[in-house]
């Protein structure tokens, strides 16, 4: 990756400025620095490489030379921390939606909060974080996507893939990344006006992996008593709307409750 196809972006107005590294600790490292260097706009970041990409939680990312994209995006955004959880899920649908559009036979699902699964198993994850600079606050969505990648250590084999384990293609990662980020710099513009999801509700909703099927709900490893529920959807602030055996609908927030299928992590 080069970055030429990137600054196309910068070009149309969406981007300030692209920064391509060879090898970072974490691309939201770098997002986090530049703010603290006072700059102000809107940067993406990305790199070959990862020396301690992460999770949620401060998990470990694995994030191998040359075979994937490791890249965060930052700008500068009205309002609070309530936000980042709904650029998580801009995030999910911008890199669902242009996987599957560069490939229309790839059917690129979310798994709410933050993940996109290919063949029941996760091909990108999202971290969204943010960063004050006293004045304004910067929100960071941080992703990370299993391009090129051939094999996983032992640990991620059974639930990790990459576009090209899922479709048997190698995939052009630069062209991919563009289509993403495009998407998610429009999505976030028609956030920061309307401070809410509605505009995208029904295309998130339509690749929502577990829509209408039954999900068990835990909290801190502690299940819900009354699982299963089914699942039905976002609403417009980005919960998960869940339904139990009465018909009673309850609205989960990102970050309190993990959702499984019944038979596994999808
Ligand atoms: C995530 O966390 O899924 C967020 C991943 C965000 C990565 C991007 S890369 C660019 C930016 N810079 C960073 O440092 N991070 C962001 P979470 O839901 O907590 O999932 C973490 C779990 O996913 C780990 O505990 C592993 O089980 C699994 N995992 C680790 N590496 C993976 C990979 N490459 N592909 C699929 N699963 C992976």
């Amino acid at each position: 990756m080069n970055g030429k196809e990137l600054e196309t972006l910068v070009s149309e107005g969406l981007l300030d400025r692209v920064i391509c590294r060879e090898q970072v600790t974490s691309t939201n490292d770098v997002a986090k620095e530049l703010v603290r260097e006072g700059f102000n706009g809107t940067a993406l970041i990305i790199s070959e490489i990862q020396t301690a990409g992460r999770g949620r939680m401060g998990r470990h990312w694995e994030s191998p030379a040359g075979t994937g994209i490791w890249m965060s995006l930052v700008y500068r955004a009205a309002g609070t921390v309530e936000k980042l959880s709904s650029v998580t899920l801009l995030s999910a649908l911008a890199i669902a939606e242009a996987v599957n559009q560069k490939d229309p036979g790839t059917e690129a699902r979310i798994k709410w909060p933050n993940d996109v699964i290919l063949n029941r198993r996760k091909v990108s994850g999202i971290l969204t974080e943010m960063i004050s600079d006293g004045k304004s606050n910067y929100i960071i969505p941080g992703i990370g996507i299993n391009v090129n990648t051939e094999s996983f250590p032992p640990e991620l084999a059974e639930k990790a893939t990459s576009l090209y384990l899922a479709t048997g293609r190698k995939w052009e990662r630069e062209s991919l990344a563009v289509s993403i980020v495009r998407r998610l710099v429009i999505y976030t513009w028609e956030f920061e006006k309307i401070g809410e999801l509605g505009f995208v509700q029904k295309s998130y909703n339509h690749l929502l992996i577990n829509r209408d099927q039954k999900v068990n709900l835990t909290t801190e490893n502690i299940s819900f008593p009354d699982n299963p529920y089914t699942v039905r959807g976002i609403d417009q602030n980005g919960c998960l709307l869940v339904e139990d055996r009465t018909g009673h609908i309850h609205s989960i927030s990102t970050g309190e409750v993990s959702v499984r299928g019944l038979l596994g992590y999808v």
